[in-house]
């Protein structure tokens, strides 16, 4: 039975109360410490039993971003040693919790770091959806003197735009709220784009929220640099073996009113969440372990990855894994 705490936390990610990659990951971690803390009794194969299937609840939230299987992998690597006692396997589990958050943490300080130093002072910056990392790059550059001025796109249906222009004005940055459909306007203004990501593939492509390819065809169309500030875990070590990041679609009803939708019971309406932008209009990606061409995803990923998300661990967290815990 998966405790209503955990099922909470689940359901917040779903109805994207949580959102952003990294939250979703953190969100993800925190939900697996409170599975472990209220588990009770059983043997140390009902507790992997049963962890494995909050982790599995938990990536059945959201397809698209990688960092949420990615972080439930971490976490449940952790059943592969050997416990005597469900004491033993929870803590393990515990420790690899909190060493995801505070990597998490870590990470996003870092990308803060070497992403600021591509800003110049006086900068026109544009950004779009809600990304921390991003966010992070722009108000580190702003607290080393370094002032930017930012475009944020609204990033509609579901308006992120606007927590970025929260955050980033609590920061003191100079921030104008732009809809999304004057980016290409704006772009002559603009130095540099920096987005974030909630999944990078091997090939280099970047997963992020809708309309990030259009921008970077308008970037493309002036040489604009465009930036992508992503961890190392929204690398997808599934898509080494050729799979492919699934596209979330979301309800109609984020894009026209339900009323809309009942007076007009034929009306068709997609709403895809993210889409793909190639390698060749991605001129770096800003990761906590350096600024790398996204030609060079692959390595970070064989390097990250390796044999598994910890040396020694199988890469792919599959159903006949979760039957032979
Ligand atoms: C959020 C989004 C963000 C990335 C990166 O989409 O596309 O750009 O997740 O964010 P949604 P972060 O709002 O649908 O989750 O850098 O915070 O991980």
């Amino acid at each position: 039975m998966i405790p209503e705490s955990v099922a909470r936390v689940a359901d917040d990610i779903k109805a994207m109360r949580v959102r952003g990659a990294s939250r979703i990951a953190k969100a993800a971690a925190e939900a697996l410490l409170l599975a472990a803390r209220e588990y009770r009794g059983g043997s140390v194969e009902d507790f992997s039993r049963y962890m494995v299937s909050v982790g599995r609840l938990l990536v059945s939230t959201r397809p698209t971003a990688v960092s949420l299987p990615n972080a439930v992998r971490y976490v449940l690597a952790a059943l592969r040693g050997g416990f005597s006692s469900v004491e033993e396997a929870r803590a393990a589990v515990e420790k690899r919790c909190e060493q995801l958050a505070s990597y998490i943490d870590r990470a996003v300080e870092r990308i803060a770091e070497i992403g600021s130093g591509v800003l110049r002072s006086g900068d026109v910056v544009l950004t779009h959806c809600n990304s921390v990392a991003a966010v992070s790059v722009l108000v580190r550059a702003q607290q080393k003197g370094r002032a930017v001025r930012v475009y944020a796109t609204e990033t509609r249906p579901k308006f992120q735009g606007l927590v970025t222009y929260r955050m980033l004005s609590e920061a003191g940055v100079d921030v104008t709220l732009i809809p999304d459909s004057a980016v290409r306007s704006v772009m002559r203004e603009v130095d540099k784009v920096i987005v974030g990501a909630d999944a990078v593939a091997a090939n280099g492509a970047v997963v992020n929220k809708i309309g990030t390819s259009l921008i970077a065809l308008a970037a493309s169309e002036r040489g604009v640099d465009f930036y992508v500030a992503a961890e190392t875990y929204k690398f997808s070590p599934y898509t080494v073996v050729g799979e492919l990041v699934v596209i979330e679609e979301r309800s109609p009803s984020e894009v026209v009113e339900e009323s809309f939708i009942r007076a007009h019971p034929r009306l068709a309406v997609r709403n895809p969440s993210f889409d793909v932008t190639a390698p060749e209009y991605i001129t770096a990606i800003i990761t906590e372990v350096g600024l790398i061409p996204p030609t060079a995803a692959a390595i970070v990923l064989e390097e990250v990855y390796g044999s598994g998300p910890v040396s020694g661990e199988p890469l792919l967290w599959s159903p006949e894994e979760d039957a032979a815990l």
